[in-house]
């Protein structure tokens, strides 16, 4: 091992966005495990950096198993994060298990919010509720009572797009928690935070920034095809132990996928084809 590729590793880490804490923490176990100036064959290095950080990033609880019906899942996230489009692809994928699901329009605060989430529940075949209020907690009510009574299997809620200088809009989802706990108590059975995966370590402040309003049980890492970094699932899974639970792949409707940590890290470690 040499200072030069350690340095080499410690630059590649930092650009794949898995943030400089964690990266110099990478470095130093490599330290441990190859002595300096003793010859050490890149593909054992490369092999023990993979498997640190499957290490890692492995063993969260993926599991899609419904326990609770309705299952109440709440999507949360920064602007044009995929919020929307993911909640489509959640629902296609329940549906497709023959799950009844119905969508829930909580964004009342952008004009064409509602209309796009009626897209995805036609395309997905679930229902949509949505009703011309200004308080998405009274459609987040109405929706759960009338889940909860029908013996639905799945209720995904849709949420405007907030930034955490929007105070407003903050409180606003600490509202919605509250309305929804009132209807089910132990519900939302899963918070979910949409991260786009091509927005580098800002994610972690968003990150960071929704948890301190309301619990957030998983991250949903969207558009990972459009970039070949996406570590920062990494970072915020070091910084503030928020699991990866699915990732976005596409635009389409089955563009999802269950995280792998396997397979996001040997991704991570892939050389540009161009
Ligand atoms: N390439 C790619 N694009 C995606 C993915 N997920 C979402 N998008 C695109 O990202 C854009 C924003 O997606 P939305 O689902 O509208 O995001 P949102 O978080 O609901 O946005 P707001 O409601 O405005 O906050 C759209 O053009 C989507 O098609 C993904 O996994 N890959
Ligand atoms: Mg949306």
């Amino acid at each position: 091992m040499t200072e030069e590729i350690l340095e080499e590793i410690e630059e590649t880490l930092i650009s794949a966005d898995i943030g400089v804490d964690l990266s110099l923490e990478i470095i130093e176990n490599l330290r441990k495990n190859f002595p300096l100036n003793q010859v050490v064959e890149m593909e054992t290095v490369v092999a023990f950096l993979k498997s640190d950080l499957i290490g890692r990033m492995a063993g969260q609880d993926t599991s899609t198993e419904l326990e609770h019906k309705p299952h109440v899942i709440l999507v949360i996230g920064v602007n044009g994060t995929g919020k929307t489009t993911s909640i489509g692809k959640l629902a296609n994928h329940y549906i497709s298990q023959g799950k009844k699901v119905i969508l829930v329009a909580g964004d009342t605060f952008r004009a064409a919010a509602i209309e796009q989430l009626s897209v995805w529940s036609q395309r997905s075949g679930a229902e949509l509720v949505h009703k011309d209020a200004q308080d998405p907690s009274a459609v987040v009510y109405d929706a759960l009572q009338s889940a909860k009574q029908r013996s639905l299997d799945v209720v995904i809620i849709d949420t405007a797009g907030r930034l955490h200088t929007q105070k407003n809009l903050m409180d606003e989802l600490a509202k919605i928690q509250r309305v929804v706990k009132k209807v089910i108590p132990d519900a939302p059975h899963e918070t979910v935070l949409t991260i786009d995966a091509t927005t580098g370590q800002n994610g972690l402040i968003q990150a960071q920034q929704f948890s301190d309003v309301t619990p957030v049980d998983h991250l949903f890492l969207t558009k990972l095809d459009g970039t070949a970094k996406g570590g920062i699932a990494i970072a915020i899974h070091h910084k503030l132990d928020i699991p990866v639970k699915y990732i976005g792949i596409g635009e389409q409707m089955d563009d999802i996928q269950a995280f792998e940590a396997e397979a996001y890290v040997e991704a991570l470690f892939e050389v540009p084809q161009n």
